[in-house]
């Protein structure tokens, strides 16, 4: 395996890489890759590159995941998949998602050719954040067979339906099943950017993630009455708009006054949309996220009275539909415990975490035991391009994936699991 020399060669490539991939972007100015976008195909091309140069075996499935295959020491080993998604937010940085995938890669790389008692499978979910279409997880779920044909059916702001999305792609949506993940899958590893500021504040470079905080996303929408700016009234007006403004500002207050509780209104439309028009309509998204899905579930229906009283009192409707419930959920406590072993020898006391962030991570371990290693995020800036790492960190985290791959390799334990996919 790699020297640390040339882990920090590596990690300087895992930094290029991820700052190429960058630039395949739908805007001009920025970077944003949503799910099956046309620089999707550009990314593809690019990473598709890197893996067939470590002769793994390349290929695409039906929801666009991009699978890399380094080959165990004997062909009827089981796997393991390490990866993250390739997919961004509007505006993104260069490392949410697309860093898990790099070093994945690069980890193989460091193995200069050497052959493990299990394969890894390098992947990068095309779809996580939700952008395109409202719903996270796309890209994963399919790994679990959990595209239903509501979800295929949803379009995007354009029309164009999950179903059409992957056809525009070239791929076959009668082929979803195949996506599903087989029973020889040993575990999941994600490394991704912490993505706040936990890590910097300790000044610890890798953090090792212990749950997954549960999340909800819903749309709610207020409809009241349009109507001209400057004739009516002020007490004669059902404005939709301010009825949302009203309960966004309770959102903002419930959260808060509620521990460890986080409420996010990040999209507000108005219709018509006119500045001299009063609002007959306004949409707003909530996030609304806790460790506990007891805390979750309840703040959720407060939030929803509350929506509720505010419509009536201003003589206004208000409707909501959910987009995503997702529980907590804790990542493997022997894969975790491994990663911790794998970053004290890489002279490394990583921080045991709560990720307030969602990652694919969550959705796979339904099925497969799955865990995730942390890097620190420069400033806790994510979602935007000051999105940062730092280049000893990455070096750190694939000196500590070389630790985790040789423990798995000779670990008993590990190998002797029987995949429960
Ligand atoms: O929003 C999130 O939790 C993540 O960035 N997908
Ligand atoms: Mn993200
Ligand atoms: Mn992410």
């Amino acid at each position: 395996m790699s020297t640390s020399i040339s882990l920090a060669k590596l990690a300087e490539q895992v930094i290029a890489r991820c700052r190429k991939l960058a630039t395949f972007s739908e805007d001009a100015g920025g970077t944003r890759r949503t799910f099956l976008s046309a620089p999707m195909r550009d990314c593809h091309r690019e990473v598709s590159s890197w893996m067939k140069a470590l002769d793994m075996n390349v290929s695409i499935d039906a929801v666009g995941n991009l699978h890399g295959f380094y080959s165990a020491a004997s062909p009827s080993a089981p796997r393991i998949l390490i990866g993250s998604h390739l997919d961004t937010v509007p505006n993104a940085g260069a490392f949410d998602g697309i860093l898990g995938v790099v070093l994945a890669i690069e980890l193989v790389e460091s193995l200069r050719g050497l052959k493990l008692p299990f394969a890894i499978e390098v992947i990068g979910f095309s779809e996580e954040e939700g952008v395109r279409f409202g719903v996270p997880f796309i890209g994963s779920r399919a790994l679990l067979s959990r595209l239903d044909e509501e979800l295929l059916a949803r379009n995007d702001a354009d029309g164009i339906s999950v179903r059409k999305a992957i056809q525009d792609f070239g791929l076959n949506p009668n082929e979803l099943s195949k996506a599903a993940l087989g029973d020889d899958v040993l575990g999941f590893i994600e490394f991704h950017i912490e993505q706040g500021p936990v890590l910097e504040k300790l000044g610890r470079p890798l953090g090792v993630v212990e749950a997954i905080v549960g999340q909800n996303r819903l749309e709610f929408t207020f409809s009241g009455q349009a109507n001209h700016a400057g004739t009516t009234p002020m007490n004669l007006r059902h404005d939709a708009l301010a009825a949302a403004a009203e309960w966004i500002v309770t959102v903002e207050e419930l959260a808060q006054r509620t521990a460890d509780l986080v409420a996010t209104v990040g999209y507000v439309e108005a219709k018509p949309g006119a500045t001299n028009v009063v609002a007959g309509e306004a949409r707003a998204t909530l996030d609304i996220r806790h460790a506990s899905d007891r805390a979750r579930t309840e703040s959720l229906d407060e939030l929803i009275r509350q929506a509720e009283s505010i419509a009536s009192r201003r003589a206004v409707s208000v409707k909501w539909r959910t987009l995503l419930a997702q529980n907590a959920v804790a990542m493997d406590p022997f894969l975790t415990e491994q990663i911790e072993l794998a970053a004290q020898k890489a002279a490394c006391e990583p921080h045991r975490m709560a990720s307030g962030a969602g990652h694919d991570a969550m959705i796979l371990a339904e099925k497969i035991p799955a865990a995730m290693i942390f890097l620190r995020t420069p400033g806790g800036i994510s979602h935007d391009p000051a999105e940062s790492v730092h280049l000893d960190d990455v070096a750190k985290a694939l000196e500590c994936g070389q630790h985790l791959l040789t423990q798995l390799a000779a670990s008993q334990e590990f190998l002797g699991r029987t995949c429960r996919a």
